[in-house]
């Protein structure tokens, strides 16, 4: 489309308003504010605002009564032993066979955490405060080394954080990974409108665009390539997590080996809530379809609700650790009659202009932003499936600059995992009564990643090195 007529069809649509300011801006500006225009789709954006908005339609209560959803319980809690050893045979397998790939959502904005910079880069080891980045990229290395087959790794960035997220991995040499097997994408953006619908503008010139949710991934991977790239790699399985979960295990061989087990198209792990105010997502059944209902969308009574034995009766909460089959994300990202994510509603403070073209930091929500979840795809994956895993070993984000998920609560968690495997290896790390030791100390992912890699090298060391402040094992 040219010039005029993106601002005919912005007019016609009731958002002529997002030209005001044409007169003061230049040619390049006009160019850059176009271009912003043409990324939105307005009969979107329209009926987003009209569904989500004017009527507040709910996408979760709306549909159907919730029931808590079945999982796969770990060998402790009562689960089949043999069948989780089956699944870890059978994803070794296939890592050795170079069909898995990890994939981290690294597009937020972090606004919580309050850091300047990619959520990434953030420091979070105890001892050598590895960003988060180089912790999964170790884990990767370890894994790969582990497989005898290197794997590969998409991380999908936003607009505002791509190049500092490329730039921060050339500058640190890709923490030992292979270049050509580290892909970044950018994922799509939305506008944010205010309550009456109106695009708000973020300067005379700008729109306020923001990343799409981390459910954008789907439609990201498939208009960069990546998928391309995955099937010409013989790569059918995406190991899906979020970048702000140090602990995660990026690589897990029993959760790749039960998705691919049950020919599961999309599989995801659940911890037990530690409380129902928890935030987070929820695995539960509607009309017979397994969902993720995320955590505002539930009324708070549902999320209190005990069994008769005591214990929450929806308690499977989602940490964001999925895999995601190749063919299934180009499906759900194709789109087609009935097969679409749902767009979400987050009501924020979005730095705006007022009528005088004067910058607002508006002190309460002014608008609504709207975002796509990638476990809505869920319900349209072939037979789905969850296991349950263990929080200690796979869940402490950092989200909050203090208090719970915050950087404290993160390097305590580490701390203690370090502790677990190493005293399970026959070391002798006094700890206090909540696991957490008396001297800080650091694993790294090379030396160890769960507590049998671990024991196998700490058993190898000679001569062992004392456990004392700072102690780091590589
Ligand atoms: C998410 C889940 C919640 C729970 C929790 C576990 C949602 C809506 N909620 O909560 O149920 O599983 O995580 O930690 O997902 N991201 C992008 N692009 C975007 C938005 C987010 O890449 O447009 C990434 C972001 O960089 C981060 C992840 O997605 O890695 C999670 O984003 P969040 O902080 O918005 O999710 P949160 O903590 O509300």
């Amino acid at each position: 489309m040219r010039q005029e007529e993106i601002v005919r069809s912005f007019q016609t649509a009731g958002q002529g308003h997002v030209f005001a300011f044409w007169s003061e801006l230049d040619t390049d500006e006009r160019a850059a504010l176009v271009a912003q225009a043409a990324e939105i789709d307005l009969d979107e954006v329209a009926r987003l605002y009209r569904s989500l908005v004017a009527e507040k339609a709910s996408p979760v209560s709306a549909a159907g009564q919730l029931e808590p959803a079945p999982y796969e319980p770990l060998p402790e809690k009562g689960g089949d032993a043999a069948k989780w050893q089956r699944a870890r045979a059978k994803g070794e397998e296939a890592l050795r066979a170079g069909r898995v790939a990890a994939f981290t959502v690294a597009g937020g904005q972090g606004t919580r955490l309050g850091y300047d910079g990619p959520k990434g880069t953030f420091a979070v080891t105890p001892v050598k405060h590895k960003p988060l980045f180089q912790v999964f990229a170790e884990k990767i290395l370890a894994a790969g080394r582990r497989h005898g087959r290197p794997l590969h790794w998409f991380i999908m960035t936003s607009h505002a954080n791509h190049a500092p997220t490329e730039a921060f991995f050339a500058e640190h040499n890709f923490f030992g990974l292979e270049k050509a097997r580290v892909h970044f994408f950018r994922q799509g953006r939305m506008p944010a409108v205010d309550f009456n619908g109106k695009i708000l503008l973020e300067t005379k010139g700008t729109i306020a665009l923001s990343p799409d949710g981390h459910g954008g991934s789907l439609r990201a991977l498939h208009r960069s390539g990546a998928l391309d790239l995955m099937a010409r790699e013989g790569i059918d399985t995406l190991s899906y997590f979020q970048v702000d979960n140090p602990l995660v295990r990026c690589i897990d061989p029993e959760f790749i080996g039960f998705h691919l087990l049950e020919r599961s198209e999309m599989s995801s792990k659940t911890i037990p809530k530690a409380y129902p105010e928890e935030k987070v997502g929820l695995f539960c059944r509607q009309n017979g379809k397994l969902i993720v209902a995320e955590y505002s969308d539930v009324p708070m009574e549902l999320q209190r609700e005990k069994s008769a034995d005591g214990a929450l009766r929806f308690s499977a909460g989602s940490i964001a650790i999925h895999l995601i089959d190749r063919d299934f994300a180009r499906r759900m990202a194709a789109g087609g009659e009935g097969v679409a994510l749902p767009f979400h509603r987050a009501d924020k403070k979005i730095t705006t202009i007022d009528a005088a073209g004067n910058s607002v930091k508006p002190g309460k929500p002014n608008g609504v932003k709207f975002e796509l979840f990638v476990f809505d795809a869920l319900p349209f994956a072939r037979s789905p499936l969850v296991i349950e895993t263990r929080r200690a070993d796979d869940f402490s984000p950092v989200k909050n600059a203090e208090g719970v998920d915050s950087p404290q609560t993160c390097r305590d968690d580490q701390l203690r995992q370090f502790a677990r495997w190493l005293n399970a290896a026959g070391a002798h790390v006094a700890v206090d009564g909540t696991g957490l030791p008396q001297v800080k100390l650091e694993i790294s992912p090379l030396f160890g990643d769960d507590a049998e890699s671990v024991a196998a090298s700490w058993r190898r060391l000679a001569p062992r090195p004392p456990i004392q402040e700072n102690l780091y094992l590589e």
